[in-house]
């Protein structure tokens, strides 16, 4: 890929502005559920109100930072742009974050400035109350017509864009974990074009008439790219949906005529019935054609349901907020049940000991990756345990095989060690879900006194499928004949759901602290 950028470049003119200048502002850039439709010309011309409001009745200036906050829509991606055009930072916040959450962001940050959605008011006025550098709110969305919207029709629709530097920083990522302090990472204007130019078009490869669609926030990098950077990068389509629950994705994706779907190993594993049913894959007549999982390790399991219902090989990929997007992935014909993939051109990825050395093909070792979308941190001590040589370690215990496949173990803080074996907990879920029935499970290392630690097991059944003692013993022993006999959950307990994140990850450490 060119990693050569000028030393002046923003990263919405060279995404919104030079498409419609170029003669494409006609073409279909934002769809959204209720029938709205708005054009590359439609969204410009609403960022660069946006930003006039923000220059100019705001008071932003080049390197504010302005908290952005809603669920996903257009309005939200206009906002994105219009910080992008006035020089400032986009600090975009997951939709679920609470008042005590918003408020380490707000301080982390610097905020001066928010744009939040109607609806989402409550929490972010409680964290701003006690925040007096905190200068102006403003809502969108508000049913009254106030606010931002008001303030739009005051304004023009030309907007002299900023002339900020290729390495001015236009985001602070916060990581999408909910445990302990918040972490920031910084991106520049061209740090989100590189992204554009490495992963999509050697491994997604999207076209122009494609229309994208998924569950992951804009406040996300993996949701940002996916779901509005990547398909406005070659001109295509993409719906926003407030809301994409399982059974909301379903549906959209039929309404829409989705060719491309970004969502979370578990909303596929939740959705591969029906979407067996609507006949959605392109192979059995419907209209997608692409899948791709991100945020945790996609179960080999999870992979072949997806395949027998739809046609579609799903593509992996891991990615991560320090690094922005996805550095390892493998397109559907490359695609390994049990590997993530082969490092993404514009990247190098290897995997090392304690050390920091280089291990050979074949050992379980820490996931290095460097490229050119990271990595920096806000935090200096971040930056100094987790970036050496600008090689970032991302917390992942991989092995790369001797083709050059990485395949995910597990987070290095999970591995399970019992009785002198290291254990990974995704490889016993795996198996576990491979079992009819298992709709959802997750497994963790508890302390015993002989083993020092034993696997357990938390199973999530499905429907019609007994949860006892029975059960229990049938999957002991179903597992005990997929994998080797000493990884087989010594424990098994039955929940009815599993606490993961808003991006879908588990939250292995809740189950560990016995919370629900
Ligand atoms: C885990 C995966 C196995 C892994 C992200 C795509 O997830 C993203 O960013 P986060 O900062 O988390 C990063 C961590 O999540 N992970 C992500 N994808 C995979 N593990 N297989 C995968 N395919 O532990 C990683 O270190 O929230 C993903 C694009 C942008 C992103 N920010």
């Amino acid at each position: 890929p060119s990693l050569q950028f000028p030393p002046l470049m923003n990263c919405a003119v060279e995404l919104l502005d030079r498409r419609v200048l170029g003669g494409e502002g006609e073409r279909v850039c934002l769809r959204a559920p209720g029938g709205l439709r708005w054009t590359y010309r439609d969204l410009l011309g609403h960022a660069n109100r946006i930003a006039n409001v923000l220059v100019h009745e705001l008071g932003v200036v080049p390197g504010n930072r302005v908290l952005l906050r809603g669920p996903n829509s257009p309005m939200l991606a206009a906002c994105w742009f219009a910080i992008m055009k006035a020089g400032a930072i986009a600090v975009a916040t997951m939709p679920l974050l609470r008042a005590k959450e918003l408020g380490q962001i707000l301080d982390k940050g610097r905020i001066t400035h928010a744009l939040c959605a109607h609806a989402l008011r409550g929490e972010l006025d409680e964290a701003v109350a006690t925040r007096p550098s905190v200068a102006h709110v403003v809502s969108f969305g508000d049913p009254a017509g106030a606010g931002l919207e008001a303030a739009m029709a005051r304004q023009s629709g030309e907007f002299d864009n900023v002339a900020t530097a290729s390495d001015d920083t236009c985001i602070l990522a916060f990581t999408s974990g909910t445990t302990g302090q918040p972490k920031a990472t910084m991106h520049f204007h061209r740090d989100v074009i590189a992204a554009c130019r490495c992963w999509p078009p050697h491994v997604l490869r999207p076209q122009p008439d494609d229309v994208f669609i998924g569950s992951p926030p804009l406040a996300f990098t993996f949701g940002l790219g996916g779901m509005l950077l990547f398909p406005m990068s070659v001109g295509a389509s993409t719906v926003l949906l407030e809301q994409a629950s399982p059974p909301k994705l379903l549906d959209a994706i039929g309404e829409f005529g989705a060719t491309i779907l970004f969502t979370a190993p578990t909303s596929y594993r939740a959705m591969a019935e029906g979407a067996r049913e609507r006949r959605l894959g392109a192979p059995l007549g419907g209209p997608l054609v692409k899948c791709v999982s991100a945020g945790e390790v996609l179960p080999a399991a999870t992979r072949a349901l997806w395949k027998d219902a739809t046609g579609i090989e799903i593509i992996d990929g891991i990615g991560a907020t320090e690094m922005f997007h996805i550095f390892i992935s493998a397109d559907e014909e490359h695609a390994r049940p049990g590997a993530t993939g082969t490092v993404v051109p514009g990247y190098r990825a290897r995997i090392v000991d304690d050390e920091g050395r280089e291990v050979p093909a074949g050992t379980v070792g820490r996931l290095a990756v460097k490229g050119p979308t990271g990595c920096r941190y806000l935090d200096d001590s971040r930056q100094r345990n987790y970036v050496g040589d600008g090689w970032n370690y991302t917390g992942d215990a991989y092995y790369m095989d001797a083709d050059g496949y990485f395949h995910y173990q597990s987070r290095l803080d999970d591995m399970i060690v019992s009785a002198g074996y290291n254990i990974g907990a995704p490889e016993v879920e795996d198996a576990l879900m491979q079992h009819p029935a298992v709709a959802e499970c997750a497994v963790i290392g508890v302390p015993d006194e002989e083993r020092g630690q034993i696997v357990k097991a938390f199973v999530v059944p499905r429907p019609g499928h007994g949860a006892g003692e029975l059960l229990v013993r049938e999957l002991q022993d179903f597992v005990k004949r997929t994998i080797a006999p000493y990884k087989y959950p010594r424990a098994i307990e039955f929940r009815d759901s599993l606490p993961r994140t808003e991006t879908g990850k588990l939250q292995r450490f809740r189950l560990r602290e016995g919370k629900p």
